[in-house]
């Protein structure tokens, strides 16, 4: 399953757990219902994963790509992390599925908290358009993550403010129906 929990508000590194003392633990089910999901794959043979194969049919994920995050693989590195960690929003959901190492996605929840997910290897998800989110590495300084997407890419992302553009409008009436 995943870890998730509110984060604390201190300023300290990024790459640091931010946990609540005494820890306060966000369910999958709470994700689940501001339109974070989630499947745990096999990691070692995603080359040829006919499970990954049926979730990227079923949801028409025809786009896939790799990036390895560390310093010496991703160009850019100190600014794409910046940029990574910049809270923002996307007109698409943002899929993910991790292959090794370790991250941190933060989400907002209703009343605006930062929730904080770890993924590790073969934890696969998937981030609903116009939620505000931010990504992070831990204290490893290492990940590779599968990029997937419907149809021809799009990676734009709007920085917060961004509650005027429909997608947001979108996705915040989804909140109230659930
Ligand atoms: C995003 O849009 O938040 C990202 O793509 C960062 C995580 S995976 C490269
Ligand atoms: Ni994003």
């Amino acid at each position: 399953t995943l870890e998730a929990w509110y984060m604390d508000s201190s300023e300290e590194d990024q790459r640091k757990p931010h946990r609540l003392n005494p820890n306060q633990p966000v369910p999958l089910e709470d994700l689940n219902q501001l339109g974070v999901f989630y499947w745990k794959l096999n990691a070692d043979i995603y080359e040829a994963d006919p499970e990954l194969e049926k979730i990227r049919k079923e949801q028409g994920y025809t786009y896939m790509d790799i990036l390895s995050i560390r310093k010496d693989t991703l160009p850019d590195y100190e600014n794409k992390l910046k940029t990574f960690f910049t809270e923002h929003l996307h007109l698409d959901d943002e899929i993910r599925y991790i292959l090794d190492g370790r991250a941190y996605f933060d989400i907002r929840d209703k009343q605006d908290r930062w929730i904080r997910i770890v993924l590790g290897k073969g934890d696969l998800i998937t981030l609903p358009a116009g939620i505000y989110h931010r990504f992070t590495l831990d204290e490893t300084d290492y990940t590779k993550v599968m990029r997937l997407f419907v149809g021809e890419p799009v990676w734009k992302a709007y920085n917060r403010p961004a509650d005027d553009f429909e997608i947001r409008q979108k996705y915040v009436a989804s909140l109230k129906a659930s």
